[in-house]
Parts: structure tokens; sequence; C-alpha cells
């Protein structure tokens, strides 16, 4: 192995350059992180209710991303993994309703510090095996200690329903060894289906109980604001100071 021929003070050199390639990876995915946290935060807070049910991230093993560039052809160096991988950072969010994937989507596509690289709407184009999902390639901005560095961050929005498809989607797949039997590529058409059909149906509830809930908010619900484990009490005055 060339590697091997090196000497330690080249090796050591090598070794730095991996880790702050991997390290950006890591910070891109912190930062939208934050990003997502802030609005999940915001959205309890203002809207009374979480519209993610979980978040996910994960960082492209070294060899599934070399796998990755030779399936593609790319060439083999750091500077083309970087232009052409870019679901080396990837962040899966889960959200309640189809409506929270693309209000979700739009908060964040349109925060001033994210490029938006690609949309793949899987939602309102199913996959013909019938996965669902939102896909986003976003760039932030990452600052280092000397350097400023455009990270990819891959980021999957889907419903719970769309996220049960997929896992067990993805575990046939393998279990077969990617020759799935015509009747379960059926069968999971059909569950792709159904899971459609049931966001639709909770969505229709949720709205209902939204409905009902904006038009019954009590008085001592208006003057008081829970926010970082604190209620917080507002005399009418406070009120009247937004109001006028
Ligand atoms: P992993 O291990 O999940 O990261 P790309 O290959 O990414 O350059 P592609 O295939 O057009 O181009 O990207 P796409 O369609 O956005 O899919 C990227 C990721 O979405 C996949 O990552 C999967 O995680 C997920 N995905 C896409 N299609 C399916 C599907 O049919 N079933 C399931 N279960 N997941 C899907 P990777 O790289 O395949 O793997």
């Amino acid at each position: 192995m060339q590697v091997e021929a090196k000497n330690p003070a080249d090796l050591k050199k090598l070794k730095t350059e991996l880790t702050r390639f991997m390290m950006s990876y890591k910070f891109g995915l912190d930062e939208l992180n934050t990003k997502i946290n802030i609005l999940q935060q915001e959205f309890q807070y203002i809207h009374d209710y979480n519209p993610i049910e979980h978040v996910k991230s994960r960082i492209k093993t070294p060899e599934s991303i070399l796998k990755k560039l030779y399936r593609k052809g790319f060439e083999l160096s750091l500077s083309s993994i970087k232009e052409n991988i870019q679901d080396i950072a990837g962040i899966r969010i889960i959200c309640s309703f189809v409506s929270d994937i693309y209000k979700l989507s739009e908060m964040l596509q349109s925060q001033k510090d994210v490029k938006v690289l690609a949309v793949k709407d899987y939602i309102k184009n199913p996959k013909p095996n019938g996965y669902q999902s939102l896909h986003l390639i976003l760039q932030v901005p990452v600052f280092m200690s000397d350097r400023m560095e455009e990270v990819c961050v891959e980021v999957q929005i889907r419903t719970i329903g769309m996220d049960f498809w997929a896992s067990l989607e993805h575990k046939i797949y393998y279990k077969y060894n990617k020759q799935v039997p015509e009747k379960l590529l059926q069968d999971l058409k059909e569950a792709a289906e159904t899971v459609n059909q049931l966001d639709h149906k909770m969505e229709r509830i949720n709205k209902e109980i939204t409905n009902y809930k904006s038009s019954n908010i009590s008085e001592n619900e208006l003057n008081e604001i829970y926010i970082n484990n604190e209620n917080f009490y507002f005399p009418d005055d406070f009120y009247h100071l937004v109001m006028d």
C-alpha cells in the first residue's frame, strides 16, 4: 500500500487532512441541527405544537463514500468527493404531517446563509417503487479557525408513515440481496398508497382539532407564556404595549 511507504510526518499530515475533511461535515450537521432545533422550539411556542417527531443525523462512512465514488465512476480524490458526493452529511427529519414537511422545508430554504443546491420532491412525485420523501441538498458555510468552508448536507424530510415504509423497504431490499420477488414489490407499492391515504386522513383530523383549539382559548392562557422551563406572567398593561 502506498500509505505504508510514507514517513511518520507525512502520515500525520495525511491524518490531519482526513480528520479536517470529515470534521467539516460534522460541523455542517451541527449547524443545520441548530437551525432545525430553533425552528422546532419556535414552532412549539408560537403555534403550540411540535411539527417534528424526531431528527436523526449521520455521517457517511469512508467505505460507503468510496463505494459511491466507484459506483458513479467519479474521479478518486478529495476534491472530487467534495464536489460529487452530496450526502456525506445527512439529516432525516420525521414530521407529524405532510403540511409540516413543506413548512419546514420552506423555512430552511429561506434562511440567508443556506444555499439550496437541489430539491427532490418524492412526495408529489413518488418513486416507481412507492418511496415518498422530500430531499433537499443544502449548503451551509462553516467557519473554522483558519478558513471558511461551504459544506453540503442532505436533508430528508418525511412523515412517520413514510419513514416506517422506507425502513421496511430498505430491510427487504437487502434481505433479498436487491432481488425482491415481484409479489413483495407490488405489496410494498400498495402499502405506500395506504401510507399516503393515512397521512391525508391524519392531516384532516389535525386541522379540525386545531380549529377547535383556536376558537376556545381562555384569558388565563393569554396572560401566561412558558419559555425556557419558566412561566412568564404578562400583566394587562404589557398587552397594551403590544397592541398600541
Ligand atoms: P444511504 O445509506 O441511505 O445514504 P445519489 O445516489 O444520492 O447521488 P439519488 O439516488 O438520485 O442520487 O439520490 P436520492 O434519490 O435523493 O436518494 C438518496 C437517498 O434517499 C438514499 O441514500 C436513501 O437514503 C434514500 N432513498 C432514495 N430512494 C429510496 C428508496 O427507494 N427506498 C429507500 N428506503 N430509501 C431511498 P443512499 O445513498 O441510497 O443510501
